[in-house]
């Protein structure tokens, strides 16, 4: 290889690489759905759909548009590396490569194997006269791929949202969704059905169900799964002894979501907790086909059942404070006084800013870590036509002051930095407060 296509190489490779650190949602330079969150080799694996804007001659305006799958890998929860495109429309044989109809795929280990399952539009005439969704699998050696896609889709499946189950005993399920929910036994390969596909039964009639997920905990089948009751998606789940059912509804785990019309979920236990991945519109709050994903920690009561979980903006993982920490991801803000905004409604992706404006307004902000060495000085970006004073405070709005930072009149996005006057180690919660009632915006704060 010459000197010019090797530094190509390693450009490219330094691109899909892309290192992405996170709060909710976890993804920030382009739109993620449908997550389907995996743990192999000791890693977290998100393999989502990818939502693109369609316009005239690229999908249908308005409506979901997907052409490929990225896959994302964290070992902290927080830092997320993009490993790059690993299956494309225009790759797999059996798909039609103009339809931008790859929703919402899984992928599963089994003996070294990766198998990844995606839906996608066929480019043939199927068993109702006319192309429909089916679902294909691609195979790897490594999560990060590359994936080879089979030659055919899985024969006689007509559905989307895949996603596959191993029992203890090592048989595979295939679950998915087409109005019902769908379950099938997989065949030692993987690649085909063993059993015939069977409506899974006792399930809500009225309302859209979709988005299947499976797993199982302590002896007990967990069958979750998006269903409008109401207006949007809710998450909800069923319970049984056994793969196949019977399941018996037994709650709620995510309520409606204002604003995103679907959600898509898949649930995983990571270091001993269990985490909730799903998804909402962060990024395109005018358009909830451009969806991003966010995960929260989810938690069993001790008969079983699943507590609900309240999406939050700060999400999971610790943020390490020698890193910008975004405060508009907060944990909780005060009643009054504090504005989340983005920073450009046109570019969505460059993130949001907090706008302090009243006397002790304030904006929370969990598991900031400090580590053990020593650090001296706050970093603060900011804008003040007017400047102010904040406070950065430890444990509550009223906790010890660790600084205080003069923010100075400035009509630019200005980074000031100021002392300071306590260390902690360890990890700690941050308040940032407002002396005085000028406004300031914040766009990070870390610490040196
Ligand atoms: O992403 C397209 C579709 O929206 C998914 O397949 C459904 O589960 C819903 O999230």
């Amino acid at each position: 290889m010459n000197t010019i296509k090797l530094i190509l190489v390693s450009c490219s490779l330094i691109f899909l690489m892309n290192k992405i650190d996170a709060q909710n949602p976890i993804i920030r330079d382009q739109y993620t759905a449908d997550p389907s969150a995996r743990v192999f080799n000791g890693k977290v694996y998100v393999f989502p759909s990818h939502d693109i804007r369609a316009v005239e001659g690229k999908g249908r305006p308005g409506w979901f548009c997907m052409e490929d799958y990225h896959v994302f890998s964290s070992e902290n929860l927080t830092d997320w590396t993009d490993h790059g495109v690993i299956v494309s429309q225009n790759k797999v044989p059996w798909a039609d490569s103009t339809a931008y109809s790859m929703w919402a795929p899984d992928c599963i280990e089994r003996n070294g194997k990766f198998y990844f399952y995606f839906p996608a539009t066929t480019n043939t005439v199927g068993r109702f006269g006319r192309k429909g969704f089916s679902i294909g699998v691609a195979v790897a050696d490594k999560p990060e791929g590359p994936y080879i896609p089979q030659n055919e889709n899985i024969k006689d499946l007509f559905g989307i949202d895949p996603n596959v189950f191993i029992d203890n005993d090592g048989q595979a399920y295939l679950y998915w969704s087409m109005r019902n929910i769908y379950v099938a036994k997989l065949k030692e390969n993987m690649l085909e059905l063993e059993t015939e596909p069977e409506i899974i039964q006792n399930l809500p009639e009225k309302g859209l169900k979709e988005g299947p997920w499976v797993f199982e905990r302590n002896g007990i089948y967990y069958l979750t799964f998006p269903h409008v009751e109401n207006e949007t998606e809710r998450l909800e789940y069923a319970i049984g002894d056994n793969p196949l059912g019977p399941f018996k509804m037994t709650g709620v785990i995510m309520d409606e979501s204002p604003g995103c019309w679907t959600n898509h979920h898949s649930i995983i236990q990571y270091n001993g907790q269990w985490y909730l991945f799903y998804h909402q519109n962060d990024l395109s709050p005018d358009f909830d086909k451009n969806r991003s994903v966010r995960i929260d920690s989810l938690f069993f009561n001790d008969d079983g059942t699943i507590r609900k979980v309240k999406p939050t903006l700060r999400g999971v993982g610790i943020t390490n404070a020698t890193e910008k920490i975004q405060f508009d991801r907060y944990s909780q803000i005060s009643e009054t006084g504090v504005n989340v905004q983005l920073i450009d409604t046109l570019d969505t992706f460059r993130g949001w800013k907090t706008l302090l404006d009243s006397d002790g307004a304030w904006v929370q902000y969990n598991a900031v870590g400090f580590g053990n060495k020593k650090l001296k000085k706050a970093q603060v970006e900011v804008l003040s036509a007017t400047g102010g004073i904040l406070q950065i405070r430890l444990n509550n709005a009223n906790g010890p002051v660790i600084s205080e930072v003069k923010i100075p009149d400035c009509e630019n996005r200005t980074t000031v930095e100021s002392t300071l006057l306590k260390f902690k180690k360890g990890i700690h919660n941050l308040f940032i407060t407002l002396k005085g009632d000028e406004q300031v915006e914040i766009d990070w704060v870390r610490f040196e």
